[in-house]
């Protein structure tokens, strides 16, 4: 934990406007901590967010990724008449006119202007939120298609299964926290899809399935909604990346249709709710579906069980290592999340020839 001294002095390294009042923790991001930095009178708030560095071996490429990003993006939606400063995100400069502050402990850190009257979901509550989140990244995709700056790896393969499996293989091998034994059954719903799961990657290797910037962890908590439930603003650009339109989507399902908590302990509770998917597939094809290829729109559901594949991968493995990624609350965290995270995707192989059939119908819909 940063006392609050430390956090107001770090505060003093960017360029805010008014006096800093009070510092508040916030979010329950995976990876990074967040703080709210109130300020006196009317000027604006600010997140102030610590950076992992163990996770972003390179901090100040991943914030210039960011400043490009979101450079191009304020100028498609001013041109679109819209508010740069609510409907995309500004990094805030520090007084030497870096984008990140090193602290004298090492930490990395970067600012971002509040967007005031926002609110984030953890779930979608509604079929609506669900179709708002996806026109929403449909959108994101859209505007960044003609983004032709070459963007650093800020996370290297980070959705890559050929990578991930040979970390997963080195993980196994080296049984660094002991624990490999105790999850023989979890390790054989790995083993188990392997084939399957390299296959869909293959495409993208091969072409077949373009290469596209995506944001890669668009989870339903990096969506700011307004009050009504329309779409402010994407956040956490932290892995904007060249990846696939695919990842997206299927990352966004397994969000928005999780019946539960992505740390529930009764995986018995755990399923995919399929209004959640219709309604999501329906918002992201009706800002995106136009824009994608055949081989694009045949594989998006079996995205969704790629990425779900993927989750219960990276939790697990990070069991078996010692917990070193992921923040965890008790020693079985991880473990739980891999027991739910695999429920949601035993759920979407069982609904899968009905997401199939949803993607199909959306798609010919839209022609
Ligand atoms: C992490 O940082 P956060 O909470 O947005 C993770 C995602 C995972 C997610 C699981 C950089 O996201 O890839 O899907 O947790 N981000 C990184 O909830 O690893
Ligand atoms: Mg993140």
């Amino acid at each position: 934990m940063i006392d609050n001294t430390s956090l107001i002095r770090i505060a003093r390294q960017f360029r805010f406007e008014g006096r800093v009042e009070r510092i508040d923790a916030l979010g329950a991001g995976f990876i990074n901590d967040t703080y709210k930095v109130l300020t006196a009178g009317g000027s604006p708030d600010y997140i102030l967010q610590r950076k992992n560095h163990a996770v972003f071996p390179d901090v100040g490429s991943m914030m210039q990724n960011i400043v490009a990003v979101t450079d191009h993006l304020k100028r498609k939606v001013e041109a679109a008449g819209g508010d740069p400063l609510r409907e995309v995100l500004t990094p805030i400069a520090t007084l030497d006119g870096e984008y990140c502050h090193v602290d004298e402990q090492g930490n990395f850190w970067a600012a971002t202007l509040f967007i005031d009257g926002s609110v984030t979901y953890d779930r979608a509550s509604t079929p609506h939120l669900a179709r708002m989140g996806g026109e929403a990244i449909g959108r994101f995709q859209t505007m960044l298609d003609d983004f032709d700056r070459p963007l650093h790896e800020t996370i290297k393969g980070f959705h890559d299964m050929r990578h991930r499996l040979h970390q997963w293989d080195a993980s196994l091998a080296a049984d660094a926290a002991g624990r490999r034994r105790s999850v023989a059954r979890e390790i054989e719903w790995i083993e188990s899809r392997r084939d399957e799961m390299m296959r869909f990657w293959q495409m993208i290797e091969q072409g077949v399935i373009p290469r596209r910037i995506a944001h890669n962890d668009t989870k339903i908590s990096n969506i700011l909604f307004d009050g009504d439930g329309r779409v402010l603003c994407v956040i956490d650009l932290d892995t904007v990346m060249t990846s696939s339109s695919l990842i997206d989507f299927g990352d966004a399902i397994r969000s928005y249709t999780n019946t539960a908590a992505e740390d529930e302990r009764d995986s018995g509770l755990v399923a995919m709710d399929f209004s959640m998917f219709e309604a999501y597939t329906e918002g992201y094809l009706f800002s995106r579906g136009s824009s994608l290829i055949d081989s694009e729109t045949d594989n998006l559901a079996f995205a969704a069980r790629y990425i779900t594949y993927e989750q219960v991968l990276r939790f697990l493995m990070d069991y078996i290592d010692g917990d070193t990624y992921y923040k965890t609350a008790y020693d079985t965290h991880n473990l739980v999340r891999t027991h739910a995270q695999y429920a949601l995707l035993r759920s979407m192989e069982q609904q899968y020839s009905r997401m199939q059939l949803c993607v199909k119908r959306g798609v010919t819909h839209r022609e």
